[in-house]
């Protein structure tokens, strides 16, 4: 178990779709700590360099295209084992490949979109934090945190 910070990422579906209140909280909820979140229009050599590990695969192009649809929300998380924990949190590729409480299962119905991405490990993390956030994340104490940890 250790401290760990780790890359999410709110894909365009679930924003057009009015979701993304709803998926912040369930990383809110759990104690997570947000160090940085915006907005934005993604680039689209940033999101292919993101997703450059599936470049040979059948969906890679259907996937930059949904991908550089419209805004999505990519976040900097903090907490214990956050990278497992954020996957978790997340669930399933498939979104009915999953269970009732995970957001993907939640929230969604098809592989092409499922709302959230999440880094699978921790050098996956640091790749995709370096590419999305290289001017990291806000340094700050947050209060509750003695009600959090022990
Ligand atoms: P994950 O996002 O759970 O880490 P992944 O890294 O295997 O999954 O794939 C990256 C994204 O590519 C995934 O979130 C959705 C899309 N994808 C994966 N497999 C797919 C498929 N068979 N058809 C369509 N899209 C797919
Ligand atoms: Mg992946």
């Amino acid at each position: 178990m250790a401290l760990e910070t780790t890359f999410v990422m709110i894909k365009p579906d679930a924003v057009q779709r009015g979701l993304v209140g709803a998926i912040v909280q369930r990383f809110e909820q759990k104690g997570l700590k947000i160090k940085a979140m915006r907005l934005e229009m993604p680039n689209p050599a940033t999101i292919e360099k993101h997703y450059e590990v599936h470049k040979a695969r059948p969906f890679y192009p259907g996937l930059v295209k949904y991908m550089t649809s419209g805004p999505v929300v990519p976040m900097m998380v903090e907490g214990e084992s956050a990278i497992a924990v954020s996957r978790a949190l997340m669930g399933a590729t498939n979104p009915v490949a999953g269970k009732p409480g995970e957001i993907r299962f939640d929230f969604g119905q098809h592989i092409g979109r499922n709302i959230i991405h999440g880094s699978d490990s921790a050098e996956t993390a640091a790749f995709e934090l370096g590419l999305w956030f290289p001017k990291g994340g806000a340094q700050y104490k947050r209060a509750g945190d003695e009600f959090l940890f022990e």
